[in-house]
């Protein structure tokens, strides 16, 4: 062999054998700012989950004025529907609410399996955040994977969906002016929310009818959303202990997708706070460029999910989320599903596009192809609440 071919085969064999990224210097999950290990259920619930969440609230994704306001009221929007050749009742319900400064309403769309009156459908929310007419069509004249509402009913499940632009506008230049945000407060101050929580007040809002619906089993329902809807999905999930999951499609930086972890071709800190400004509290800023100096990270957030089911998908083309972010965000959060005696990711090894992972109450999917929310995705989101006797 010529020294030439052994530089080459040396040079194929790094190529292949190149480290895959790795997180490093991830920030402690299951220790105390104190410095103390959490060993027990009762001191995740009374300290650390307390902690984080008041990191993530205050840093992140800013602080709420409100929940559910004592004026929240429910009322048909349209009278009640029979659908999908039969297999479905369609409810349009109109929820409103009154702020000190000023009132607001949105309509979301719910298609109930007819099975369910003989039991209560469990089902799924999705967070819409494209445009309403082609993705959450209540008539059906145009579909979209996006919100396969025929497939949902017919796995036995209830569908239901609303715009995120009708709780909060998606407008970077907005600054929190409009919409729910000026319901309570005129401008914002560093720690108000953003609109990533006025989306998923939103989606806690539609549970709070759910809850009301004797047609639908409120202790069986998961929230969705993809991409910006994704990191919105995932804000429900730990902040609202009702979902009983959160699926988390594509969700990428400040989603799921852990910062401690090198993935140059995925969106940065600096990026996001940037090109969309309303998304998070005004503090959000200070982290641009320290992603390896921040003393919390995207898996505790996963975390706050525990001991319910988070879902957390990616695409295989889908570099800007930074797909090995989002599994080791998954795997990461674990330990806090070990505390309630369950098991979080059962995985050892990332997956390859077309696999999923879904032995324990933490799930993750790899989808091949792009950034998008697909049959692919719901179906295994649906696979995951069967696993889990969502239907027994
Ligand atoms: C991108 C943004 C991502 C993702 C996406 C989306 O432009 O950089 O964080 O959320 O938008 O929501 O479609």
């Amino acid at each position: 062999m010529t020294k030439i071919s052994i530089a080459a085969a040396l040079g194929t064999c790094m190529a292949v054998f190149a480290a895959e990224p790795e997180p490093k210097n991830v920030p402690e999950l299951i220790t105390t700012k104190s410095g103390e290990k959490v060993t027990s259920v009762e001191m995740w619930e009374k300290v650390r989950r307390p902690e984080l969440m008041e990191i993530f609230l205050e840093n992140e994704y800013g602080r709420r004025p409100v929940e559910r306001p004592e004026s929240l009221a429910f009322e048909l929007a349209e009278p009640d529907k029979v659908m999908m050749d039969g297999k479905a009742v369609r409810k349009r319900v109109r929820v409103s609410w009154k702020g000190p400064l000023a009132s607001q309403s949105f309509v979301f769309t719910a298609f109930i399996p007819v099975t369910a009156k003989e039991r209560p459908a469990p089902g799924f929310i999705l967070i819409c955040n494209r445009p309403a007419a082609a993705n959450i069509d209540p008539e059906r004249v145009k579909r979209s994977e996006f919100w396969p509402a025929e497939e949902i009913v017919a796995r036995g499940y209830a569908a239901l969906a609303f715009w995120n632009g009708d709780v909060a506008p998606d407008d970077p230049k907005g600054d929190c002016s409009k919409g729910v945000h000026a319901c309570w407060a005129k401008g914002r101050t560093a720690n108000s929310w953003g609109a990533l929580s006025a989306w998923a007040w939103g989606a806690s809002r539609v549970l709070d009818w759910v809850e009301t619906e004797p047609l639908l089993d409120a202790k069986h329902f998961g929230v969705v959303g993809h991409s910006r809807g994704g990191k919105t999905a995932l804000l429900a999930g730990a902040t609202d202990t009702r979902f009983a999951m959160a699926c988390v499609n594509d969700s990428g930086c400040s989603g799921a997708k852990l910062n401690h972890i090198r993935l140059p071709k995925s969106e940065s800190i600096a990026r996001i706070t940037k090109a969309f400004p309303h998304w998070f509290c005004l503090n959000y800023r200070e982290f641009a460029g320290k992603e390896f100096e921040m003393d919390f990270d995207q898996h505790m957030l996963v975390a706050l999910v525990a001991p319910r089911a988070v879902a957390i998908a990616s695409a295989s083309k889908d570099d800007w989320a930074g797909q090995r972010g989002e599994y080791s965000s998954a795997l990461l959060a674990s330990p806090a599903w070990a505390l309630y005696g369950k098991k979080g990711l059962v995985s050892s090894s990332f997956p390859k596009p077309g696999e999923a992972r879904q032995e324990g109450t933490v799930s993750y999917h790899l989808r091949p192809g792009i950034h998008n929310l697909t049959l692919h995705d719901w179906n295994r989101y649906m696979d995951f609440a069967d696993r889990l006797g969502w239907k027994r």
